[in-house]
């Protein structure tokens, strides 16, 4: 299967209702821009950003005579890829790069530093993970198997210890050898919130003022499936480490695909990479107009 493919089965739950829309009877009148808006807003958009492109859209379809449903489905693609901001810079193509993955337990973290430390080394980049969840043993222990997985070494230390020490470690070592992707996990659990997003500060103070040698990216694993949820813990996030840009998971388990675009839109970041399954090739660069082409449908 080739990329747009693998998105589009990817995103096929998101995509149902909006193919609904589009092949119910074909005219476009006012039940098509009632039924388009709630759809948006059922797919996780949010209800301003819903209302926002279906207005544009509406005004497109007056001013360019525009009255089948189907002749609208690309113009809805590229008026929603509008709203992604765009990434200055790729952190994992423009090496050296350190990057610090964050978020909640469960998001896929782990997964997506696995995945992408197999990339990196399939295109022959030397890479080098740091293992910054030392809250459970578990977590180191799972890191190690995706380390191995993908065949990239893995730095931590025992269960318990600091983890900001552990992104010492691993800058020093990435210095040491020349590394050109550091790829550093963290947990994503304390006892409380403002446990974690102390911890996390303290972490990504301790690598941006150590690594001195290449720049530091601060990435938020955001899973799809958290719906609106999503949205307020990117903003905690957000306002606790200053982040750099989004990955956003699990778009193909989910009918709520338009999350991604909402956090994009609010807080202002870059989606870096999506992930589009559990395997270590599940997980795709991420291009706002194929992105949104994928949720809207080609058509027919
Ligand atoms: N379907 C699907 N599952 C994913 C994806 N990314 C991660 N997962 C799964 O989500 C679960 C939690 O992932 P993990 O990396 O341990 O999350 P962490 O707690 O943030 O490190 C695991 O079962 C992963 O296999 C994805 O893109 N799609
Ligand atoms: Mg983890």
């Amino acid at each position: 299967m080739g990329f747009f493919d693998r998105l589009k089965s990817g995103l096929s739950r998101s995509r149902e209702a909006i193919n609904e829309i589009f092949y119910m009877g074909g005219e476009v009148d006012e039940d098509f821009w009632e039924d388009l808006e709630d759809t948006l807003v059922m797919g996780d958009m949010g209800g301003e950003l819903a209302m926002r492109v279906t207005d544009d859209l509406r005004e497109q379809a007056a001013r360019e005579n525009l009255n089948r449903a189907d002749q609208l489905r690309d113009a809805l693609a590229k008026r929603l890829a509008q709203e992604f901001r765009t990434a200055d810079r790729d952190p994992f193509e423009d090496v050296p790069s350190c990057v610090l993955f964050v978020g909640i337990n469960g998001a896929g973290k782990t997964t997506t530093v696995g995945k992408l430390a197999g990339r990196a080394r399939g295109e022959g980049k030397s890479c080098l993970i740091g293992g910054a969840d030392t809250f459970r043993a578990a977590a180191i222990e799972q890191l190690e198997v995706w380390g191995t997985r993908a065949g990239v070494d893995v730095i931590t230390r025992e269960r318990g210890a600091d983890p900001a020490s552990v992104c010492y470690d691993v800058v020093e070592e990435a210095e040491k050898r020349g590394t050109q992707l550091v790829l550093i996990d963290t947990a994503g659990r304390l006892h409380t919130s403002s446990d974690l997003m102390r911890e996390l500060a303290k972490v990504v103070n301790v690598t941006r003022k150590r690594c001195t040698s290449m720049p530091v990216t601060v990435v938020l694993v955001i899973d799809a499936t958290t719906g609106q949820n999503g949205l307020a813990q990117a903003k905690e996030f957000n306002d606790a480490l200053d982040l750099d840009g989004l990955i956003v998971t699990k778009l193909d388990g989910t009918a709520k695909g338009g999350i991604a675009l909402a956090i994009s839109d609010q807080l202002g970041l870059p989606i870096y990479r999506i992930g589009v399954g559990e395997s270590i090739d599940d997980l795709e660069t991420f291009d706002a107009l194929d992105f949104c082409r994928a949720l809207v449908g080609e058509g027919k």
